[in-house]
């Protein structure tokens, strides 16, 4: 079986973080078989990030779209075979989209901001023990804010990094119009869409996003409680 290597379920939601929620939901799209492997352990992660998989085969497999990309080869998965070579195009920016900008916006507020930051502590360093709770989290942190400010995002100001999250957020909105998922069907750019946006929209933080996408883009809220029933019922 799959073993798929990932944060524990955090903030109410199978997974706090954009990735791992996206890879568990796209094998649960892909009806792959799998079972859950919690772990915070990023030093034992081979690319230093969560997700990464052990395929049955015992190969070792890290980053969400080259995982994908993988199973896909391997287990011989046909959630994009409806997608012409246009509709993997789309594919592919609208993941690049929500996952090298959107999420950096998230991740922002998340890390950044003090109101958010103790769910966020809470969330991925609850559960650890003394001493490493005493440091760790503020270490994790530095580190992040690092992250957000190498890719440029954490450059601007938080009103900026809001006005350019809802930007691509109405971008993926006038893409999905009135279908039921992206590209009509189902497929992998569903997973990485829901994985990034249900961690706005299902999380009880006041995230600027949040209520901006409520009242702006009610279609993207019914399209995560359209994902969420379909693959995360029971
Ligand atoms: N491109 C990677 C990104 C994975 C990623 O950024 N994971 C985050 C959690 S959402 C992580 O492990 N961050 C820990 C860190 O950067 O220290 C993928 O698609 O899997």
């Amino acid at each position: 079986m799959i073993k798929l290597i990932q944060f524990p379920p955090a903030l109410g939601l199978p997974n706090a973080s954009g990735f791992c929620l996206k890879l568990e939901t796209w094998l649960r799209m892909a009806g792959l078989p799998y079972e859950n492997v919690y772990s915070m352990n990023l030093g034992r992660a081979p690319k230093g990030k969560m997700p990464y998989i052990v395929d049955d085969d015992g190969t070792t497999v890290a980053d969400s779209g080259l995982i994908i990309e993988h199973l896909t080869r391997r287990h011989g998965v046909r959630l994009d075979s409806h997608l012409d070579a246009s509709g993997r195009a789309q594919s592919l920016l609208l993941q690049r989209t929500l996952e090298e900008h959107a999420y950096w916006c998230v991740l922002y507020f998340r890390w950044a901001d003090e109101r958010f930051w103790p769910a966020t502590r809470a969330a991925f360093f609850g559960g650890m023990r003394a001493p490493l709770k005493w440091f760790v989290p503020d270490l994790a942190r530095k580190g992040m804010l690092q992250q957000v400010k190498s890719v440029g995002v954490g450059r601007h100001s938080p009103d900026e990094i809001t006005e350019m999250g809802m930007r691509d957020i109405a971008a993926i909105a006038t893409v999905l119009g009135d279908k039921p998922f992206l590209f009509g069907q189902p497929s992998t750019a569903d997973a990485s869409a829901y994985g990034m946006l249900a961690n706005v929209v299902f999380v009880d933080l006041d995230l600027p996003f949040k209520s901006r996408i409520e009242r702006e883009h009610p279609s993207i809220v019914r399209y995560c409680e359209r994902m969420r029933e379909v693959y995360w019922r029971g």
